[in-house]
């Protein structure tokens, strides 16, 4: 078990739920996976409509690569198809993806657990690591400072 202090200085996302091989990763693990790089974008909160600020490119691994790492398929079942993913933060705050989300639609090519931005390494302060879907319509729900784990959950009863 890491102090508190600890896991402040060295971050990691767990993947976990429904996969084959629950992740435990640091940033230099994240780093190791192949780097994405989405778009600048204008940070709007969802529900009052408040402008936050600009947002530089974010670089960072795509979810679904962690996701496929872990293993959410299974080659005897079709359960990946009603399988979402709940993302959580330190503080609690969640949000959820579905599979098809990531792996079937163009948004998923756009969603990073994100370390740099603007060229610049995160720090915890900046909220390292940031969750980002970049083709969100609006940005701020699904912009998670501080996650801590992406966990899978098979939805519904099994079909043949
Ligand atoms: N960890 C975490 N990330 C979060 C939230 C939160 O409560 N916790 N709120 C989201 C929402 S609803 C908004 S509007 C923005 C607020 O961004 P700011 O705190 O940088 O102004 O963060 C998003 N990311
Ligand atoms: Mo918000």
């Amino acid at each position: 078990m890491l102090s508190l202090s600890e896991e402040i200085r060295s971050p990691h996302v767990e993947i976990g739920g429904a996969v084959q091989m629950p992740l435990r990763l640091d940033v230099p693990a994240l780093r190791e996976f192949a780097c994405t790089r989405i778009e600048p974008f204008d940070l709007i909160c969802f529900s009052t409509g408040r402008y936050i600020r600009p947002m530089g490119s974010y670089r960072g691994v795509l979810l679904r690569t962690l996701l496929d790492a872990a293993g959410v398929r299974r080659p005897d079942n079709t359960d990946f198809k009603r399988t979402v993913f709940l993302a959580q933060a330190h503080d609690g705050y969640a949000v959820t993806f579905s599979w098809h989300e990531l792996f079937n639609t163009p948004i998923g090519a756009q969603v990073i657990v994100a370390y740099e931005c603007a060229d610049r390494e995160l720090g915890v302060e900046d909220g390292l690591p940031v969750l980002v879907s970049g083709a969100d319509t609006v940005h701020a729900p699904r912009h998670m400072k501080r996650l801590v784990r992406v966990d899978a959950h098979i939805l519904g009863t099994s079909h043949p």
